[in-house]
């Protein structure tokens, strides 16, 4: 095991790395920009060091600060969490070049699984069903041709996006020339790459994802599946859950024997998620996640599994410690996000200093954060405050204890997305466990609605 890990990261998942670190008897060193001198990450780390001023990209990007310092300090990993230099390739190589651990997949996968269109097409080799539809569009003409094909509706996608950014649907051809430039003019704008290709338009798609674990030695396992479904029109999750409701068993273990199937065929190491369209009985493969994820904290109180400490263990090339009969899923787990932002002002990121923190408790319940009474959010990173998971025998235990949780929460000081979730909980399609990735969307202008109709 390593003796001494770099966190690369701020805010909640660092200081969430901290802790299994120190669980594993690993020291840690912290990395923060100007503007969080005084965020728990940097308090809970055996040491600290400012790698730059607040904006992103003169701080928690700078790679070779992180690198140096990793050096400097003694490190022998990193740990990139989500976000930031998670699924930067080069920043995986050159962390290996000089001699350190990165926590996370080999850099060719990432590379990989990180152009869509290309990961699209490893899978598809690898005998997982995919979406109908084209590889890279060369120009508007190939893209009528796939189209003609694949039959409309259809949706236009970055290659090298995820997310959302550089989509286009089209529904008839007339539209179809006005959205290929578009798409392309988005995704070389977004992604210095304006690369786009084609898939069939699913109708009400559910967003279900599944965990994976791989070590250096060939074994892979699967922690079940989450669903995401429940996401804001910007593709951002506000509540997930494991595991994911009203699956059929059959879907459910197709799932995850894919999910198991496919890393296999790529050499998969480390935690990752395999992202799904599930679509009435069929589910087809979206996109590989090669890090750990926001949302980990459901499968983990589902399945009794630490999954970051099993990262650091998997990277420091030790074995994953148990089969996959020993993973056995248990009761449901909800998870809510507590961002700054606005709920009705088109969830509008907020910045500021929080001038109360009341986080809920209890049996069941987990709260990752970072954040506490006096804590400045400043307005250079991602509105995460808090993430309350719920856990219980059932899932209407879970949303109980879930309502409860959130109806002790008090942030003061900014928006927060409390309500809101209160509002989905509250919702006939979430309690049904009935929802695809349309209903929040059309929860939202249905408030809207209401709130235009109040004056
Ligand atoms: C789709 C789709 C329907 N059909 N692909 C949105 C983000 C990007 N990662 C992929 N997305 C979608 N791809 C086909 N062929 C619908 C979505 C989609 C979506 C997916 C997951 C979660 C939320 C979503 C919200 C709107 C659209």
């Amino acid at each position: 095991m390593f003796s001494k890990v770099l966190i690369a990261n701020r805010g909640e998942i660092a200081v969430r790395i901290n802790r299994a670190c120190h669980d594993l008897g690993v020291r840690t060193v912290a990395i923060y920009s100007q503007a969080d001198k005084d965020s728990m990450h940097v308090r809970e780390a055996d040491e600290a060091y400012c790698v730059g001023p607040g904006p992103v990209p003169r701080s928690y990007l700078d790679i070779a600060n992180i690198v140096s310092t990793a050096l400097a300090s003694g490190c022998q990993a990193v740990h990139p969490g989500y976000g930031f230099l998670a699924e930067n390739a080069r920043f995986a190589e050159i962390c290996s070049d000089h001699g350190l651990a990165f926590v996370g997949p080999k850099p060719s996968v990432i590379a990989a699984m990180g152009d869509k269109a290309t990961a699209k097409r490893i899978m598809k080799e690898a005998g997982v069903a995919t979406t109908p539809g084209s590889d890279i569009l060369e120009s508007a003409q190939k893209a009528r041709d796939a189209a003609k094909r694949i039959g409309y509706p259809v949706l236009l996608k970055a290659t090298a996006g995820g997310g959302g950014k550089g989509m286009r649907v089209v529904e008839r051809s007339e539209d179809l020339e006005r959205a290929f430039a578009s798409a392309t003019a988005e995704a070389e704008a977004s992604f210095k790459d304006g690369r786009v290709y084609m898939e069939k338009l699913l109708l009400q798609p559910r967003h279900v994802e599944v965990q994976v674990l791989g070590d250096d030695f060939g074994t892979v396992l699967h922690m079940g599946e989450r669903d995401c479904s429940m996401q804001k029109p910007s593709h951002q999750k506000l509540v997930e859950e494991a595991p994911a409701p009203n699956l059929s068993a059959k879907l459910r273990s197709a799932l995850h024997d894919t999910a198991v199937r496919a890393c296999r065929s790529v050499g998969y190491t480390n935690a990752g998620t395999l992202e799904f369209l599930v679509s009435g009985d069929h589910a087809y493969f979206m996109e590989m996640n090669t890090r750990i994820q926001v949302e980990h904290p459901v499968t983990e109180m589902v399945y009794g599994v630490d999954l970051v400490k099993e990262q650091i263990r998997i990277a420091s090339g030790e074995r994953l410690g148990y089969a996959q009969k020993d993973l056995q899923p248990r009761g449901h787990a909800i998870e809510c996000r507590i961002n700054a932002e606005d709920a009705r002002n088109g969830f509008a990121p907020e910045a500021g200093t929080l001038s109360r923190v009341v986080f809920p408790d209890g049996p069941g319940i987990r709260v990752d954060t970072h954040v506490y009474a006096g804590s400045v959010v400043p307005p250079y990173y991602d509105s995460l405050l808090a993430k309350i998971v719920a856990h219980g025998e059932t899932r209407d235990a879970a949303i109980a204890r879930m309502e409860s949780a959130l109806r002790e929460t008090e942030i003061a000081g900014v928006h927060t997305t409390v309500d809101v979730c209160l509002e989905i909980l509250a919702t006939p399609e979430f309690r049904q466990g009935r929802y695809d990735v349309g209903v929040l969307p059309k929860l939202d202008s249905r408030a809207a609605a209401v709130r235009q109709a109040r004056g």
